[in-house]
């Protein structure tokens, strides 16, 4: 599927005055395992994907439950747009104009009931297009999952595009989670289902990897991945003589997130 020009999108809040970086270098050094484990092949591999139509099955603990056309749900979810910072747990960081619309505002037109304690997302499964599907270097399909308090904060986002253009498929189109101050892999792409549960997602990053890999994943500083610190982060796109930078807490959004943490230990809820 190509990539369509939008019309202008009013610019939301949290949005930071940030300098975007390079599209070429957001859109050719992507992480998306369904096609290929090496971050420039995605490219070329995801362009397969069709991305329209497309559907969304809601499920679980919601009084709204069924499968939604995306075109429908666009239309009752303005589009505005984010700058969020944007930190793999690879140490890479990034400045991205998001173009989609609040995360939370979407869920709460299904009706989660008081029993919808997390949200499941899934990625689309099918190993004939997505074939590093066809590989087990994580369980198939890609889960990730959010607290619902998380998922309702404001900050989370749902795009359908990126620097005035609708998503190329190695970036999630149609539909990818933005969770500007977790690491990048609870950003999901290509989602294809939304189920609300009482109990905690198991996710495909901690399946594959518990002690690495852990549900919460928020930016982090002062928690190391057991294979390599998180303290320092690397600009995508910076020259080899760009001095790394220093991880911030939250990724800079502690302000906006930090009190869903309160009591928590997160040594250990990492
Ligand atoms: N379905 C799916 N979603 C995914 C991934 C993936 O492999 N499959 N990779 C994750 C990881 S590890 C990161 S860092 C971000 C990268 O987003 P980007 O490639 O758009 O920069 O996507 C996340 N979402
Ligand atoms: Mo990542």
């Amino acid at each position: 599927t190509q990539v369509k020009k939008y019309a202008q999108v009013p610019v939301g809040p949290y949005s930071g005055a940030l300098h975007p970086t390079d599209y070429e270098d957001v859109a050719n050094y992507t992480n998306y395992y369904e096609f290929s484990t090496d971050k420039k092949s995605s490219t070329v591999l995801a362009k397969n994907l069709q991305t329209s139509p497309w559907s969304i099955a809601v499920e679980g603990e919601a009084e709204k439950i069924g499968v939604f056309n995306l075109e429908d749900i666009l239309k009752n979810n303005p589009l505005e747009e984010r700058i969020y910072r944007f930190r793999c747990v690879e140490a890479w960081a990034m400045v991205v104009p998001w173009i989609g619309f609040p995360l939370g505002t979407m869920l709460k037109q299904f009706k989660p009931t008081s029993k919808a304690k997390f949200v499941e997302f899934t990625t689309l499964y099918d190993p004939k297009v997505m074939i590093g599907q066809k590989t087990n270097v994580l369980a198939w399909p890609y889960v990730e999952g959010l607290r619902i308090d998380e998922a309702m904060n404001p900050l989370a986002f749902l795009a359908t595009g990126m620097y005035d253009e609708t998503l190329p498929n190695q970036n999630g189109a149609p539909l990818r989670l933005v969770v500007p101050w977790k690491y990048g892999f609870k950003s999901i792409k290509a989602i294809v289902k939304i189920r609300f549960t009482e109990t905690m997602p198991a996710t495909a990053w901690s399946k594959m990897g518990p002690s690495e890999y852990g549900f919460y994943a928020n930016v982090n500083p002062e928690v190391a991945h057991p294979r390599w610190s998180q303290s320092r982060e690397r600009i995508l796109g910076a020259s080899i003589f760009t001095p790394k930078r220093k991880t911030e807490m939250f990724n800079g959004y502690g302000d906006q997130v930090a009190s869903l943490y309160k009591g928590m230990n997160l040594a250990k809820q990492y």
